[in-house]
């Protein structure tokens, strides 16, 4: 079989959601450390956004599209499940991690905190704004995972993989701390999948 080659820097939420599913599926892969809107994943994504993939002669953009044909092309455990149900709530998180978890807390809460004008300081009225709507977030997770620990069923599913990196990312704030600490099954769910091998083996190089 083809070199299966993920496209992306390793300290995108996204492409370490895919590595931690090849990690899960015991898929070997070549990380290509390319950024967005280089060339090389242009050619690929339309809008240059990361991850991309190619596999053979096979490429394809979106991570999702990606967590597909890696759990579907290859051999080992299944992470998006056959059933039409569980196949759907996965589909159902993955959307909701995209459209809400990653806008309030990595769009809204994260990166504005990180990356600023050093002449002006954070924007912290949109910081603030932003905390309740990650708090809805939070609550709507943690009420998911309450009855069996993970998201869809009673394993990990790609919906996991897809929400967690964003999570441990929001534990490195206080104020994002503080809000995960409010939710008990949460907050079981964060540190049982973070210590999972897929999640410490695929941990980005400290910054510059
Ligand atoms: N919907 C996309 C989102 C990917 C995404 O937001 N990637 C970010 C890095 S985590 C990116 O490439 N940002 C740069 C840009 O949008 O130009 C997916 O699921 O793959």
């Amino acid at each position: 079989m083809a070199d299966l080659e993920i496209m992306g820097v390793p300290f995108s939420n996204y492409v370490r959601s895919i590595r931690m599913l090849c990690e899960e599926k015991g898929v070997a892969y070549k990380l290509t450390p390319s950024r967005p809107q280089s060339p090389e994943v242009k050619a690929i994504h339309p809008a240059g956004q990361i991850p991309v993939m190619r596999h053979g002669d096979v490429t394809l953009f979106e991570s999702k599209a990606i967590a597909t044909y890696i759990d579907r092309a290859f051999p080992g455990l299944r992470f998006i499940p056959e059933d039409v149900l569980g196949l759907s709530r996965v589909e159902q998180w993955v959307s909701y991690g995209n459209v809400k978890v990653d806008r309030w807390i990595m769009r809204e809460f994260v990166v504005p905190s990180v990356f600023f004008d050093k002449a002006k300081g954070p924007d912290t009225a949109r910081i603030a704004a932003a905390l309740p709507e990650v708090d809805k977030c939070c609550k709507a997770l943690d009420d998911a995972v309450a009855p069996t620990g993970h998201l869809v069923g009673a394993g990990p599913t790609y919906a996991d993989m897809n929400v967690i990196p964003m999570l441990a990312t929001l534990l490195n704030f206080p104020a994002g701390k503080e809000i995960v600490a409010k939710y008990g099954a949460l907050s079981a769910y964060v540190s049982r999948l973070t210590s999972r091998p897929s999640f410490t083996g695929t941990a980005p190089p400290p910054r510059p």
